[in-house]
């Protein structure tokens, strides 16, 4: 074979490799079997948005944490659940040791209305829809029904049958350094304007007190605040989260406009304004790579909305089950 031909080859071969994990997903995977099934988890959505404003942002972290499980940490990466595969949903049961019990998912929510949007869809379409494809879905019309950007949802995944606990309680930490975060993201082949872009969704929701009131009173033990939160957001904060005061209660992610998908989240961490540690790391660690892409977002919403839509596709790309693999769960809460 000429030189070119082996070029030919070898890149024929490593696209099979890189494309081999993720080869089904597709943007049409239910254009034959479930057309609807967009408007359907938008109609449920829209219906459990006029009760509970944020149910978008419950819903777009369950995708997150679903597809967040570290491979590394997985004892058996044969039965492991590894990527996203609905295997947060999966209640404690039968040897299933629940992802939903891992440290940081005490606050996670939204499951009730997986289920509602599942129970719609099995009336519609019995037994085509997975419940991580749900996922991804939901992840979708919450942020476009926010005012955030619209992406075409890859679907094809197909239901993990185990839960991983080790794997769940690895997600990044609000505490963590940015070098410890970003190696979460890159072991999973996200890279650092993944993280930064997928960071922007905490442009809406909530975060308890305990996740980030450390910064308020005794920041690494120094008895003094963070320094580089900035005074007067420092003081508001510490009016809602008093020292020693209840840890559950809650505050926006964003404050300038809570529940709206926009670039604020950006515009607040150049403001010294970012509300967990973790996302002030990204503009104040300095020399960091991230801090000239919070600048990019920060600068320009159509620079954030034009990255979220395919960083949310690379996240939801993580190991996903095909093909014969796993399962479509007819309950979302528990395997077949
Ligand atoms: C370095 C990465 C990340 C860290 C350290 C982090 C940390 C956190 C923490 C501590 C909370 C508050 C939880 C509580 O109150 O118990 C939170 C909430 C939230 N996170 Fe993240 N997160 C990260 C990345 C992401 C990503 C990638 C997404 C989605 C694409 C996301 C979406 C959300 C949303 C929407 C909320 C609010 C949920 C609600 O209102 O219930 N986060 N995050
Ligand atoms: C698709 O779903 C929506 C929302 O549930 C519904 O209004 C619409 O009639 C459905 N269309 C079809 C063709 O089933
Ligand atoms: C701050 O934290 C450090 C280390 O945990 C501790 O030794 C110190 O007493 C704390 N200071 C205050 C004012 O609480
Ligand atoms: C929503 C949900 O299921 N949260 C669970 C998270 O884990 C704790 C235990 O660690 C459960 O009590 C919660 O029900």
């Amino acid at each position: 074979m000429s030189s070119l031909q082996h070029l030919i080859t070898a890149g024929l071969l490593l696209a099979l490799v890189l494309g081999g994990s993720n080869a089904q997903l597709s943007a049409t995977f239910y254009a034959s079997s479930c057309a609807n099934v967009s408007s359907v988890v938008r109609g449920v959505l829209e219906q459990a948005q006029s009760s509970d404003v944020r149910i978008g942002a419950k819903l777009i972290r369950l995708h997150f944490h679903d597809c967040f499980v570290n491979v590394i940490l997985s004892l058996s990466l044969a039965t492991a659940s590894v990527g996203c595969d609905g295997s947060l949903l999966l209640d404690n049961a039968n040897g299933i040791e629940s992802e939903k019990d891992a440290v940081p998912n005490v606050s996670a929510a939204g499951f009730e209305v997986v289920d509602d949007i599942k129970t719609a869809l099995e009336n519609v379409c019995p037994g085509i829809v997975s419940c991580a494809d749900i996922l991804a879905i939901a992840a979708q019309v919450s942020v476009s029904l926010a005012g955030g950007p619209s992406w075409d949802v890859l679907m094809g995944r197909r239901d993990g049958t185990t839960a991983n606990r080790a794997g769940a309680n690895n997600l990044p930490s609000p505490f963590a350094t940015l070098e410890v975060n970003l190696k979460k993201f890159t072991d999973l082949g996200l890279d650092s304007t993944d993280l930064v872009a997928l960071s922007g969704a905490h442009t809406f929701g909530r975060a308890r007190c305990i996740t980030f009131s450390p910064r308020l009173y005794n920041f690494s033990g120094t008895g003094n605040p963070d320094p580089t939160l900035d005074t007067t957001y420092l003081e508001t904060l510490r009016q809602t989260c008093p020292d020693g005061g209840n840890g559950n209660t809650i505050t926006n992610l964003d404050p300038s406009t809570p529940d709206g998908f926009d670039n604020n989240y950006f515009t607040n961490l150049q403001n010294n304004r970012g509300l967990l540690q973790s996302d002030q790391h990204l503009f104040s660690t300095s020399g960091a790579d991230t801090v000239a892409i919070v600048n990019s977002f920060g600068n320009s919403q159509s620079a954030f909305f034009d990255s979220f839509g395919p960083s949310m596709i690379n996240m939801g790309n993580i190991s996903p089950l095909t093909g014969n693999n796993g399962e479509i769960r007819s309950d979302c809460k528990k395997v077949n």
